[in-house]
């Protein structure tokens, strides 16, 4: 029997990339964006997005997984994932919205696969098995350097307590810039790289025009 079709009406958008990138600012902008285009439009993020969801991100960014070691870790993000994805994504993209995510399975892929030094193996087959066919239309890499965005992070937190990722050392960051570098030249259908040391203006800008360029031009497709 052939594979059912994929319903997708909408489209699913992503904003990937390190510790203060500027992700939560371009996803506001953007979603303001599609607004003012009268284009119904969802903002959500991971870890979290549904209730479940959220409360797997308490666990997750408390620290509470991370001794049970990436693979472990990858799988919990994952069990998010897929609440998520049931709970909120799917139905919006079926009825015609877009979604805008504040990370999503790449994040996986380059925290606990290449930081955490897990096999492509497993991770490809994590991401089949929680994702399958609904991976992103298109996927904004923020790139900067990563004391660039520590630095911007640090600012706004101010006194405030950091989580476990945010506690990691400078190097674990610079490999981060890497790995999303990585998933984006393997992906260039999907991702697009932004240069995000540059105001967020101009940032929204090259958002913007991808988004008119690859999406908005094209008919949805199912
Ligand atoms: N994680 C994982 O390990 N595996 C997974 O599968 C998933 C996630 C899904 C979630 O943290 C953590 O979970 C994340 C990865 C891990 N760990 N870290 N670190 P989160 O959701 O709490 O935080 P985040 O995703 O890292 O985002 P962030 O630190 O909040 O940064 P951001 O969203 O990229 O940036 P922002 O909030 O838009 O901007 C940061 C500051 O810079 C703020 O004061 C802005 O006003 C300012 N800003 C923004 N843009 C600019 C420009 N262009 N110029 C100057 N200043 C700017």
């Amino acid at each position: 029997m052939p594979a059912a079709k994929r319903v997708r009406k909408g489209r699913f958008i992503t904003f990937e990339g390190g510790e203060g990138a500027g992700k939560s600012t371009q996803v506001k902008r953007l979603v303001e964006a599609l607004a003012a285009r009268k284009i119904e439009t969802v903002a959500t993020r991971e870890p979290g997005g549904s209730p479940n969801a959220e409360e797997l991100r308490k666990a997750l960014l408390a620290g509470l997984v991370a001794p049970l070691g990436p693979a472990a870790e990858a799988m919990i993000f994952s069990a998010a994932r897929i609440d998520h994805l049931d709970a909120l994504i799917k139905p919006a993209l079926a009825r015609g919205a877009y979604v805008v995510c504040d990370r999503f399975a790449d994040s996986t892929r380059a925290y606990q696969g290449a930081l955490g030094k897990l096999s492509e193996d497993f991770i490809d087959g994590l991401e089949r098995v929680t994702v399958g066919d609904a991976m992103p239309d298109l996927t904004f890499m923020l790139d900067l350097p990563a004391e660039d965005g520590l630095a911007r992070a640090g600012a706004r937190r101010g006194n405030g307590t950091v989580d476990r990722f945010e506690a990691e050392k400078l190097d674990f960051h610079l490999a981060l810039r890497d790995a999303f570098k990585t998933i984006a030249a393997r992906n260039p259908q999907r991702c697009v790289v932004i240069d995000a040391s540059r105001s967020a203006d101009d940032v929204a800008a090259d958002v913007w025009r991808a988004v008119e360029t690859r999406l908005l031009g094209q008919k949805a497709s199912s």
